[in-house]
């Protein structure tokens, strides 16, 4: 009788453990599920707020030549790149094992430099412009890639810096993407119709990419 007893505590124990258990299950899915009601309200807010900002930015674009000598011997090397910004044609070159002093560099029309360079064709000059210096003289008074001179150190290097307005790499009404750069063997006079600067010593084709093709 009293194993009875015990077996029947034992039991309503275990029925009223299961009881206490079966009872505190359900309120952990509604704790759940009050977290998850709280939540989704502010993550409604964050998709409204970034459709405000997609104002999609202009690509700029980007351009690069790689400079070489014309003739197959020739040590003279460089770079010249080009960067569209809200400034203009922002336009660094540099050259290297160029003989000291100062080289005529401009665009030329073409998009070649084979034939010691003079597949690159005359100087680019879209508006039939006299030849100058376009830094100071403009559109109306130079072409629209007479950059002047390059001012090569008795190390052989030389660096050039323009930021030129109203110039495109590749649309609008003078685009050098796809012609050359030409840096000549001679001074450039601002003499008509090219500047005198003799032959073409280095040459590179300006390619085209975009500022956010870079990784
Ligand atoms: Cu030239």
């Amino acid at each position: 009788m009293r194993r009875l007893m015990w077996n029947f505590i034992g039991v309503l124990v275990v029925a009223s453990g299961t009881a206490v258990f079966a009872a505190k299950e359900p309120a952990v899915p509604k704790a759940k599920a009050n977290a998850t009601s709280t939540k989704p309200s502010p993550v409604t807010v964050v998709p409204a707020k970034s459709t405000v900002t997609p104002a999609t930015p202009a690509r700029l674009r980007t351009g690069q030549a790689v400079i070489r000598g014309t003739t197959p011997k020739s040590p003279v090397s460089g770079t010249a790149t080009f960067a569209e910004t809200s400034e203009g044609m922002k336009i660094t070159v540099q050259v290297a094992k160029v003989p000291p002093g100062k080289h005529g560099l401009h665009i030329h029309e073409h998009d070649s430099c084979a034939d010691q360079g003079n597949a690159a064709g005359g100087h680019y000059n879209p508006e039939s412009a006299k030849h100058g210096l376009l830094p100071t003289e403009g559109f109306t008074g130079a072409h629209a890639g007479d950059f002047g001179n390059i001012e090569v150190g008795r190390d052989g290097m030389g660096t050039l810096e323009l930021t030129i307005p109203d110039l495109s790499l590749a649309d609008g009404r003078r685009t050098i993407g796809g012609r050359t750069i030409v840096l000549h063997e001679k001074e450039d006079d601002f003499g008509q119709p090219t500047g005198n600067a003799g032959g073409r010593i280095g040459c590179g084709v300006i390619i085209v990419g975009y500022d956010d093709d870079e990784r």
